[in-house]
């Protein structure tokens, strides 16, 4: 499937601009918990996925640039010296922005061709967005020897995404994309961006990912207005970030902020401990635990801070109903895209016919059910 995804834009490359590209994966990423506490400096505990995008780049000695996304059928011609976000929403902002902060750092970046393709669908919260940053920045990093970090590209991707597509993000998908390793999840301190790899292993048990196959408008504006209610509150305790604040802390001031954002902000905390208990549940290879803190995980994230929808609910209430699942949330931003299962490995295709067929049932549409191989980060094929 990668491969496959590789050969296809390396030929179409070949056929539009007539020479050889650099090819680049990048991949989308699952989280197993610690949902909307990176940009609360606290810790998540992301995987990077077979998943992700393909591109193929390379300079363009006709004085212009050309991006071009498969997918979509589509094609942007851009001048580098006058670059602008494009109306909100269009993906061409996810290559401009990265060009942008490049040049904000005072790089020189020429012109260049690149044409990609994902198969991470759009809206799954499996990251697509950052893998296609990462993609960009790696690209143009070894085209025109910038001499960046990977650490100094997830930050162009960061803020490319806030500028450019206005998403105010953490940095998890970022550092899972650039440095995920094959078999491993990363538990990362977003503070200090240190992480630690996790090998995961498990015997008889394994993840599976189920795609609502929804995405509910206004989520990027209520991601934007969730981390303003954090910051505001962390500002009230006089903290940096919610991170170092405590649930006493927050009960001090209970009467300074609205109960909504009260609990948005417990959630954080509670968060932040459930993803460090999580990391040590693994270490000491009990499941049931890690299972029990990922169904605490998403009734926070569906109670407290709000970002489910009916749709994760029902997938997260067929897991419940099933023994042989030990632990279901829903994965990202929320508000759609896809829950994350934690299943005995001899019980998936039995769990994922029922859940699809309750789903169809209940909503009148599919889901859809994948299976992922956890993967390095961004790399040159
Ligand atoms: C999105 C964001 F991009 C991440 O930074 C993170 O906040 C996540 O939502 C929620 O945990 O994927």
């Amino acid at each position: 499937m990668k491969n496959e995804l590789i050969k296809e834009v390396k030929s179409k490359f070949i056929k539009i601009f007539k020479n050889n590209p650099l090819l680049i994966f990048s991949p989308g990423r699952i989280n197993i918990i610690g949902e909307h506490t990176d940009y609360n400096g606290g810790y998540v505990f992301p995987a990077a996925v077979d998943k992700g995008i393909a591109a193929a780049i390379q300079k363009s000695d006709t004085g212009k640039s050309t991006a071009v996304a498969l997918d979509l059928n589509s094609k942007v011609e851009f001048d580098l010296n006058n670059l602008k976000p494009s109306k909100q929403g269009s993906w061409e902002n996810y290559v401009f922005g990265v060009v942008a902060e490049i040049q904000n750092r005072n790089k020189v970046v020429g012109d260049f061709n690149i044409v990609f393709k994902g198969n991470i669908p759009g809206g799954a919260g499996m990251s697509s967005s950052a893998a296609l940053e990462n993609s960009v920045v790696f690209g143009l990093n070894k085209l025109f020897d910038l001499g960046l970090t990977k650490t100094e590209m997830i930050l162009i991707s960061q803020q490319a995404e806030h500028n450019y597509v206005g998403v105010k993000c953490g940095i998890m998908d970022q550092y899972a994309s650039m440095f995920g390793i094959k078999d491993h999840a990363i538990l990362l301190d977003c503070r200090r961006l240190k992480s630690k790899p996790y090998k995961i292993d498990f015997k008889n048990h394994q993840f599976i990912l189920i795609n609502t196959n929804v995405k509910h408008s206004l989520s990027d504006s209520a991601y934007n207005d969730r981390r303003s209610a954090c910051e505001n509150i962390a500002k009230l305790l006089e903290v940096e970030t919610l991170r170092d604040a405590t649930e006493e802390d927050l009960e001090k001031i209970i009467n300074k902020v609205t109960p909504e954002n009260y609990q948005k902000a417990l959630y954080v905390i509670q968060e932040i401990i459930r993803t460090k208990k999580a990391a040590k549940a693994i270490e000491n290879n009990d499941l049931e635990k890690l299972g029990a803190l990922i169904y605490a995980s998403h009734n926070g994230l569906q109670h407290q801070y709000k970002v489910s929808c009916d749709e994760l609910d029902f997938l997260v209430d067929q897991a419940k109903k099933n023994k042989y699942v030990l632990g279901a949330r829903m994965m990202g931003g929320g508000f759609g895209g896809c829950t994350i299962n934690l299943i005995a490995r001899n019980k998936v295709k039995d769990f994922a016919a029922s859940a699809s067929k309750a789903y169809k049932n209940k909503f009148n549409k599919e889901c859809s059910v994948y299976f992922i191989e956890l993967s390095q980060g961004t790399h040159t094929v």
